[in-house]
């Protein structure tokens, strides 16, 4: 465990990438705004999932390049790309035999995005990684919904479910096909293990053990699994010198793109968390939320670009 870390302590600063059907109503249902994070309307809007799934018809981003989101990345300073290829709405964005749910067999788009961002990072030399919400999914009928009540109080449907038969039919094989099918992968995140089992914790850590040896699992696996920890998101990196730690921040408030949240961080503030963050020995990984069409908001390419310019100038590497 001691080697498979070394890229991850060199590297210090990562993008994170939260797209999805999200960004299509974009933080807006029926005309009106949903509060609460883009990436997770369909919970604070308490929309039907029969009315999102239909998001999928309208899902054809044209002007995405993931060629483009790498080098914007790489210009940045950054050594590494988390994407979501689930969040817990549960639509996969590549392709999967296990479930239809997925971008390809789904949307007009047809376009495997988790390939071509593992392609565009490959050819660009950074590590491409993996979100995967591997025990929030609200798309299939045994898919938890539990989530951390403090960090999103809004009433949500406690209906029992058999979480072990989601894990089987749709969780586990979707991580086999994106541990074998992408190449190389520096890390998966999972995330919102709540109320998970050492057991299915054990079972989602050892199956990228076994299929990538050298691929990190973060520790929102659960139950004391992981390779490092993931601090609170935007969280003031307090972190300690000897302990291997990552602070997930947005530019904004959402991490899915939210047309109505213009509440963005300045340059010296965002500078000021990543130099804070590896000075405490921790990696920033910074957000993006792509819009419906794939292009990345002005407001995060323009802090981008700022950050990569210091980084020009006063960075090491
Ligand atoms: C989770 C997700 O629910 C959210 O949509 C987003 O993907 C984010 C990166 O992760 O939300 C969390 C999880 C943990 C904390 C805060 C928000 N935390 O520990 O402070």
């Amino acid at each position: 465990a001691e080697d498979k870390l070394s890229w991850w302590r060199e590297a210090r600063f990562g993008m994170f990438i939260h797209w999805g059907l999200y960004s299509i109503p974009a933080g807006i249902w029926n005309g009106r705004e949903i509060p609460g994070i883009g990436e997770q309307i369909l919970r604070f809007g308490q929309i039907p999932m029969a009315e999102y799934e239909r998001l999928a018809a309208d899902f054809n981003p044209v002007n995405f390049d993931a060629d483009a989101i790498v080098k914007l990345a790489v210009d940045a300073g950054m050594k590494y790309l988390v994407f979501t290829a689930k969040h817990h709405d549960g639509f996969a964005m590549f392709k999967s035999d296990a479930d239809p749910f997925n971008v390809v067999d789904a949307t007009p788009f047809g376009r495997d995005v988790v390939a071509e961002l593992a392609e565009a990072c490959e050819r660009a030399g950074i590590r491409f990684c993996i979100y995967y919400s591997q025990r929030q999914d609200w798309h299939h009928p045994d898919g938890s919904w539990k989530e951390w009540p403090e960090q999103h109080p809004v009433p949500f449907d406690e209906r029992d479910v058999d979480f072990n038969r989601c894990m089987t039919e749709k969780c586990i094989p979707h991580m086999k096909e994106l541990m074998t099918r992408y190449g190389r992968i520096g890390l998966v995140w999972y995330d919102t293990p709540v109320d998970s089992t050492p057991e299915q914790s054990r079972a989602f850590t050892e199956l990228v053990h076994d299929l990538q040896p050298d691929c990190l699992v973060c520790d929102r696996v659960g139950t004391g699994f992981g390779d490092y920890a993931v601090l609170g998101d935007n969280e003031f990196p307090y972190c300690s010198r000897n302990m291997d730690g990552e602070v997930p921040a947005t530019m904004n408030n959402s991490w899915g793109y939210k047309s109505t949240d213009s509440n963005w961080k300045s340059v010296e503030q965002l500078l000021y968390s990543l130099i804070r963050s590896a000075a405490n020995g921790c990696n920033y990984l910074l957000n993006i939320g792509p819009k419906s069409d794939g292009s990345i908001p002005a407001e995060s390419v323009e802090r981008l670009r700022a950050i990569g310019d210091w980084l020009k100038v006063n960075g090491e590497a």
